[in-house]
């Protein structure tokens, strides 16, 4: 047994290497919510923590929804949490008629960034004397419908009202169904559901008797072949390149009943997920994976290499690790790129990269700083606009934020041991805003074929150095000139 100790410990540490752990600093000030009942009604505790060294100021943010206020005092405070300190803030609530499962939501601000926030969610439901509390994970078991033998978490989508077309023939031959998803985006405005996998399930349960995908519209048009009776259509947010899922259950969404029409299309309508419940916002991370998806597609890069990595949500923390992206928040689009970005380094080029503690305005290894970097740009380049004067993220490391990839602040370390630095040396090369000595504008076709071309690269020293080679002379200069900017000193 002492033998076969040995060999595993040592197959771990192998191994180690190719799936390191690359997490993001968190939160600057990480909300919790609970709730308890008092004799006047219901108290709302909010649990502030500042987790940085430095004193956080911002702006506290009560967030009700209709039926349920304040008995006293303020919705929005201002705060200033001390250097690793804790604050504790009561409110009393008082519904004024039964509240179904309904989201009580407190924002802290930073006053240094007014975009970026932190939150801290409860899903509340109760009558006018008492209100009980839910976390997202329990509130996302609780709308689910169960799950199936196939793994699927389930739950209802329903289709907006709108006149269906009537039955009509299929030149195939096959009996069909069309369509097209949406769901509310972020913003609360429906969006296209695009890339996300569709099948036509009996209503009972049982094996996809036809499978396809929704086009970047969201619609689509999936095959039963002689199938007959009737389906449901299952959305689950996935694709051959990311499955969207909670532990090991995949989330899905099913259609009302349809009814197969034999050698005819039939028209399923519009079919929206739920609006408002959290289970819903797992599309909007998909959303966002769709932009790194196209982020390829759109350049017509080759993707084979790219195999379907797992999505985590609601996670502890984000971050990549053993080839999974594990999330906490699905609006946060930055770290989410980020997240996503250290998947596409790790499967899709054998570049090198290390785990360990990094604070992205300090140096440290190299090879740390170049996956990090690397991350970061990947990020910029599905969200930013690369004409942008002052191309920065919004919810990435919030002890910094916003970060600033084109314009870097003077304190940030000065190496190529700095993540940040990497990131903006690399949006300088791909960015079309000329400013310094930056004059080049490479798209991303071109700078991933050098993340490619590299073996073992462990540094941005080594990638410049493929760069180098693939650039005719009279390029050259420029590019150099263009990546030290970000004075990341190459060797
Ligand atoms: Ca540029
Ligand atoms: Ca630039
Ligand atoms: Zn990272």
């Amino acid at each position: 047994m002492r033998h076969f100790a040995l060999i595993l410990s040592a197959v771990v540490v192998l191994m180690a290497p190719a799936s390191a752990l690359a997490s993001s600093e968190g939160p600057a000030v990480r909300v919790a919510l609970s709730m308890s009942p008092s004799q006047k009604g219901s108290v709302l505790r909010a649990v502030l923590m500042n987790r940085t060294d430095a004193v956080v100021s911002g702006s506290v943010e009560l967030m009700l929804p209709d039926g349920i206020s304040l008995r006293r005092g303020p919705a929005r405070f201002e705060a200033a949490l001390a250097s690793k300190g804790v604050e504790v803030h009561t409110f009393d609530l008082v519904a004024s008629r039964g509240i179904e499962t309904s989201a009580v939501e407190l924002r802290f601000i930073p006053s240094a960034n007014q975009e970026g926030y932190s939150r801290g969610r409860l899903f509340v439901s109760g009558g006018a004397d008492r209100l009980t509390g839910m976390t997202t994970e329990q509130a996302i078991e609780a709308e689910s419908l169960g799950t199936d033998e196939t793994g699927h978490r389930l739950f209802a989508a329903s289709r907006l009202p709108r006149s269906l077309d009537a039955p009509v023939p299929n030149p195939a031959g096959d009996a069909a169904v069309k369509g097209r998803l949406t769901w509310y985006g972020h913003s609360g405005a429906l969006v296209p559901g695009a890339h996300v996998k569709v099948e036509l399930v009996p209503p009972g349960g049982g094996a996809a008797v036809a499978t396809g995908l929704t086009e970047r519209d969201g619609s689509f048009q999936v095959s039963a072949g002689d199938g007959e009776g009737a389906v449901k259509a299952r959305f689950t947010l996935g694709n051959d390149r990311w499955l969207l899922k909670k532990g090991r259950k995949a989330y899905s969404w099913e259609s009302p009943e349809l009814t197969l029409v034999e050698a005819s299309v039939i028209d399923a309508g519009e079919i929206v997920l739920p609006k408002g419940l959290p289970s819903s916002e797992a599309a909007w991370i998909h959303g966002t994976l769709s932009l790194a998806l196209q982020a390829f597609s759109d350049r017509e890069i080759d993707i084979s290499w790219w195999n379907q990595v797992g999505i985590n949500w609601p996670a502890r923390g984000d971050y990549y690790s053993w080839g999974e992206v594990n999330l906490t928040e699905p609006y946060q689009w930055d770290v989410i790129g980020h997240e996503f970005g250290h998947a596409v380094f790790h499967i899709g080029s054998n570049s090198r990269s290390s785990g360990g503690q990094h604070k992205i305005d300090e140096c440290y290894a190299k090879t740390l700083a170049w996956s990090e970097g690397f991350a970061t740009f990947f990020a910029a380049v599905c969200h930013l606009d690369r004409n942008d004067p002052d191309a920065k993220f919004q919810f990435l490391v919030p002890r910094r934020a916003p970060i600033r990839l084109e314009n870097v602040p003077a304190d940030v370390c000065e190496s190529e041991k700095n993540e940040w630095r990497v990131g903006s040396a690399l949006w300088d090369l791909y960015d079309l805003h000329g400013d310094g000595t930056d004059s080049v504008a490479y798209d991303f076709d071109r700078i991933w074929k050098w993340m490619r071309d590299g073996n073992r690269m462990a540094s941005l020293s080594d990638y410049w150095a493929v760069v180098r080679q693939d650039l005719p002379a009279a390029e050259r200069e420029a590019a150099l000139q263009a990546l030290e900017q970000s004075r990341v000193d190459l060797q």
